[in-house]
This record gives structure tokens, C-alpha cells and sequence, in this order.
């Protein structure tokens, strides 16, 4: 159900029961638990993607059977632990958007670290019309993104949003053409993949972690992680590097195109 392929660093996960619409059944986000909790060792960074049609349908709902409240809690606590393993991992990881992204779905492209969405992407929180509630993280990490407001809207109504809509309240970091959201999250990853690994690693796990703390205690866990990241024989490296005239500069942007689309 999990297709993977390591390529020059780069970790390919896709979401593999497209006749489901990648359904988030449990042996699948077992696999994403296990994959994530031991990347293969080669692996810098990971793209998450799904084949087919759609991202992901979400909770697959021909599991939903009559649960006790201990068994719901376990069954949440269960996606929690994976979702966990995703967001603080060892490796970062792209999510490659396109088609529908909706409820489990969603919860499972915010705990990736950047995602980049097509424009046949779209994105919903059905669980009010199913009679459920989100079980997977999804009213911490989404509502952290994009406002508790949103997400309200979002479960209330059945508000279904393009990837035009998501890009400006934060919900995807790049907008692509149609087709094009696997290969830029692979061309994302490779640059990701030329950072120091420990930067790569301070970003993912101090940085949502300061975010949490009063800004005296997020200052202070801050002066800990850059003095650590600066003191590692490869910030050395890389800083005479760049002295030395070796390393790239920082390049203006292009000026984005006439289209209303961000990168289309
Ligand atoms: C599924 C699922 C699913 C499709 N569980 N089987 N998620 C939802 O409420 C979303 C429900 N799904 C949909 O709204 C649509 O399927 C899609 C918009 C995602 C795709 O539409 P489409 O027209 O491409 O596909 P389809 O014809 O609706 O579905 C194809 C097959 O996938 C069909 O099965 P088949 O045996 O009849 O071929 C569907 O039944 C099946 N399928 N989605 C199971 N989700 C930790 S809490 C998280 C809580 C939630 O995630 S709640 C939101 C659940």
C-alpha cells in the first residue's frame, strides 16, 4: 500500500490504493508509523505523494465500525503516533498535493514539514457531514496553520477550498501547475537535501517547539540550538566556504509570472 523508492537521498513515499483514493485504512498508516519511525539510513529527505487521481480520501470509512470510547481513543491515539513520527522524524518531509486532500488526508499533509499543491488540488474537513470529529491531529496542526476560525468554517459548512484558495491563508507553501506537484516537491527536496543535516534537524524539531514556548523561554532554546548548529565541523565548513568565494550566493527571485498561479 506504501510505494517507496530511495534516489540520490531522496525518499520517495507514495500512497498506493488509488481504487481507494488512497483511503487511510489502518495497515497503511501502520506502514507510514514504521516508515517513518526508521527511514532507511541513506534518506535525507522524503516526498509523500499519492498515486491515482486524488492525495488522499482520508479515514478510510469502510473501517468505521462501532467503537467504544476506549477503542476510539486508541484508534486516534494510533494515527497520532504516526502523524508524530512524520513531523518529528529524523527527516524532513515534502507533501506532493493534487486532487482531493480531505479529512485523514488533510491531517496528513500537515504534518509534513512544506507542501506544494497542483491546481486540481482541493481541500475539505467532511467529518462534520460524516458525524465524526478529526482524530489525527488535525485540531492542533491545521488549525495551527491556518487559524481555528478556518478550520471551523472549514467542518461547519463543508467548505471545500481550491489550491488558490489554500495558498493565502498558509494551508500550502507553493502552488504548481496542474501535474507538476511531484516534480517540484522532488526539486524542493534535493535542495532541502544540500542543508546540514543538523540544520535540517534543528528546523524541524526546535522550531515548533519554540513556537510553543513564551518568547524569554523561545529565545533562550533558540541561543542553545544555533549555538549548537554553528559549534558542528560542517557550519565551519560551509562558512569558510562561502568566505573562500566557493559557495552560492543568495539569488534575487524571479519575478513571478503574469498568471494569477504562484508558479504555474
Ligand atoms: C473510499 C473513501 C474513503 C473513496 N473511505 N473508501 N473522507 C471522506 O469523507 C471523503 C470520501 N470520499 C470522497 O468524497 C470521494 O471519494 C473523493 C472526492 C475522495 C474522490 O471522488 P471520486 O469520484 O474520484 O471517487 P469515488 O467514486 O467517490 O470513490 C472511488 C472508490 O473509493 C469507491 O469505492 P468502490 O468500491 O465503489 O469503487 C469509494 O467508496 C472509495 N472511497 N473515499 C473508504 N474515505 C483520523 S480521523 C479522520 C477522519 C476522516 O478522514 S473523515 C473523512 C473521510
Amino acid at each position: 500500500m506504501l510505494r517507496t523508492e530511495l534516489k540520490d537521498g531522496i525518499l520517495l513515499v507514495g500512497l498506493d490504493r488509488p481504487d481507494k483514493r488512497n483511503a487511510l485504512s489502518d495497515p497503511l498508516v501502520r506502514e507510514l508509523e514504521q516508515m517513518f519511525r526508521d527511514p532507511p539510513a541513506a534518506a535525507r529527505v522524503a516526498v509523500l505523494y499519492g498515486n491515482g487521481e486524488h492525495f488522499c480520501a482520508g479515514l478510510d470509512l469502510s473501517e468505521l465500525r462501532e467503537r467504544d470510547a476506549s477503542q476510539g481513543l486508541a484508534h486516534s491515539r494510533f494515527w497520532h503516533e504516526a502523524m508524530h513520527r512524520i513531523e518529528l522524524g529524523r527527516i524532513p518531509v515534502v507533501a506532493a498535493l493534487h486532487g482531493a486532500v480531505v479529512g485523514g488526508g488533510l491531517e496528513l499533509a500537515t504534518a509534513c514539514h512544506l507542501r506544494v499543491a497542483d491546481e486540481s488540488a482541493f481541500f475539505a474537513l467532511p467529518e462534520g457531514a460524516r458525524g465524526i470529529f478529526v482524530g489525527g491531529g488535525g485540531s492542533v496542526r491545521i488549525s495551527r496553520l491556518i487559524g481555528a476560525a478556518r478550520m471551523l468554517d472549514l467542518m461547519l459548512t463543508g467548505r471545500v477550498l481550491s489550491a488558490a484558495e489554500a495558498e493565502p491563508i498558509g494551508l500550502v507553501h507553493y502552488r504548481v501547475g496542474a501535474g507538476q506537484a511531484l516534480n517540484r516537491a522532488i526539486e524542493l527536496a534535493h535542495r532541502i537535501a544540500d542543508n546540514a543535516p543538523l540544520t535540517n534537524y534543528a528546523l524541524m524539531h526546535a522550531l515548533p517547539r519554540i513556537a510553543e514556548q513564551p518568547a524569554d523561554h523561545g529565545l533562550f532554546t533558540e541561543a542553545l540550538m544555533s549555538a549548537i548548529a554553528q559549534s558542528a565541523p560542517e557550519a565551519k565548513a560551509r562558512l569558510h566556504a562561502f568566505l573562500d568565494g566557493r559557495a552560492d550566493k543568495v539569488a534575487r527571485p524571479h519575478r513571478p509570472s503574469k498568471e494569477t498561479s504562484s508558479e504555474a
